[in-house]
């Protein structure tokens, strides 16, 4: 705890160095969440059944841009939104092409378990270095995105015999790109106070956590989680 005072201290929030990289790591957030938006619209068409459901997170999300926007403005930073929109290209056009092909099962792991776990690790690990407003924000909407996870989970572990094949494949042409990810924006990352191997470390218990709650073997989750990681 003393730790984590001190080093919430040593910040400068408006050092042009950290509102620099705040542009790029605000903006990730911000189109993270519009992306997100979209793509519970989508995965409502694409199960009906949980219609409601799926627009209601949607609308979370949409709810969560708009609070980290109002972040960016509290410290007077203009978010690189271009920068943002190549940040996520990977994920996204892979998210298109799933959905177009129906495939439901990979979208929910790109979105509900790849994107949701990815969150709750940045945002657990920004809390406690973030500047006042920006922690009340973050810590509501991290409450929001374990719900999200739990959705992918639900589903998934329900479909899980019929969905371990495609997971398998969606996990290998995704998690790869997560890790790219990651070292596209450490840099940026730690002048926020935010280490890589903590995200690192944050992500893989999410997700590990996450497919063993869907039904996937500790053997399995070993397999399936460091994919591309050693690059
Ligand atoms: O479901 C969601 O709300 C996820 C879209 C939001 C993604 C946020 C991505 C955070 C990555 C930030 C990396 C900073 C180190
Ligand atoms: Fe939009
Ligand atoms: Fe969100
Ligand atoms: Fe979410």
């Amino acid at each position: 705890m003393q730790q984590l005072v001190e080093q919430t201290q040593e910040i400068d929030f408006q050092s042009a160095k950290y509102k620099d990289a705040y542009s790029r790591i605000n903006a990730i957030v911000i189109e993270g969440e519009e992306e997100a938006y979209h793509n519970y619209i989508r995965l409502a068409e694409l199960l009906p059944n949980s219609k409601d459901e799926l627009i209601k997170l949607s609308k979370m999300e949409n709810k969560h841009k708009k609070g980290f926007e109002a972040c960016g403005r509290n410290l007077s930073v203009t978010p690189d939104i271009q920068f943002a929109k190549k940040f996520f290209s990977g994920l996204h056009e892979n998210f298109q092409k799933a959905a177009a092909e129906g495939k439901v099962v990979t979208c929910l792991l790109i979105q509900s378990l790849i994107i949701e776990c990815f969150a709750i690790a940045a945002y657990n690990i920004y809390i406690p270095v973030a500047d006042d407003f920006a922690r009340n924000i973050t810590e509501c909407v991290v409450k929001d995105e374990y719900s999200h996870l739990n959705f992918g989970e639900v589903w998934l572990e329900a479909n899980f015999e019929d969905s371990k094949a495609e997971l398998e494949a969606a996990n290998r042409q995704n998690l790869p790109i997560v890790w790219q990810m990651l070292n596209k924006v450490a840099d940026d990352a730690k002048i926020l106070g935010m280490e890589k191997d903590a995200l690192v470390e944050d992500f893989m218990i999410q997700y590990g956590e996450a497919l063993s709650n869907i039904g996937f073997t500790t053997r399995d989750i070993m397999r399936l989680s460091a994919y591309g990681l050693a690059t």
